[in-house]
């Protein structure tokens, strides 16, 4: 089941201009930076109620960060929706249709278990799954 939105992915070229400009746009701080090799980004979070806010810079130019604002420029990257099961809302999604990116959920930023939908098919918007790590 999809439970929430977790958090909004923006894509932004210097992280650390970025955290300035949100923290005079939310009047507080980001609560953590944290580099994901494996996604080739360097992230920063902001907590807005219940809903974060996630900006993430490319840390080399093979990052899906670096290839979406070469296209597309700066801005909204991807939707993240807490799940609370995430191998079964996989194989669910899989089986409505939906073109799943990953083989198998993989380690994310901020201790989660992630996977994306390719946004050809979720009218143009890329979506995350996400779930807390238990262990
Ligand atoms: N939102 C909407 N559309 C997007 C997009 C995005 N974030 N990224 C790419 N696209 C569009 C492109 O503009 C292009 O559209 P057109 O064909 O109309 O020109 C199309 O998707 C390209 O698709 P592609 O050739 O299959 O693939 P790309 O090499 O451009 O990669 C994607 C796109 C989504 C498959 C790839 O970025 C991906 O696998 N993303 C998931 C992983 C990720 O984004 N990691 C970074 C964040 C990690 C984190 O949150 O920690």
């Amino acid at each position: 089941m999809i439970k929430k939105i977790e958090h909004i992915g923006i894509a932004v070229k210097s992280l650390q201009h970025s955290n300035e400009l949100f923290k005079k746009l939310f009047g507080k701080e980001h609560y953590k930076v944290e580099a994901v090799a494996s996604e080739s980004v360097s992230t920063s979070f902001f907590m807005l109620g219940e809903t974060k806010i996630e900006l993430l810079e490319a840390t080399n130019s093979d990052s899906a960060i670096s290839k979406f604002i070469e296209k597309k420029g700066e801005g909204i990257h991807h939707i993240a929706y807490e799940v609370d099961d995430i191998y079964v809302e996989m194989d669910r999604l899989k089986t409505e249709g939906f073109e799943v990116l990953n083989k198998e959920p993989k380690l994310g930023a901020d201790n989660k278990l992630i996977f994306f939908l390719h946004p050809k098919s979720t009218n143009g918007v890329l979506v995350e799954l996400c779930q807390e790590r238990k262990d």
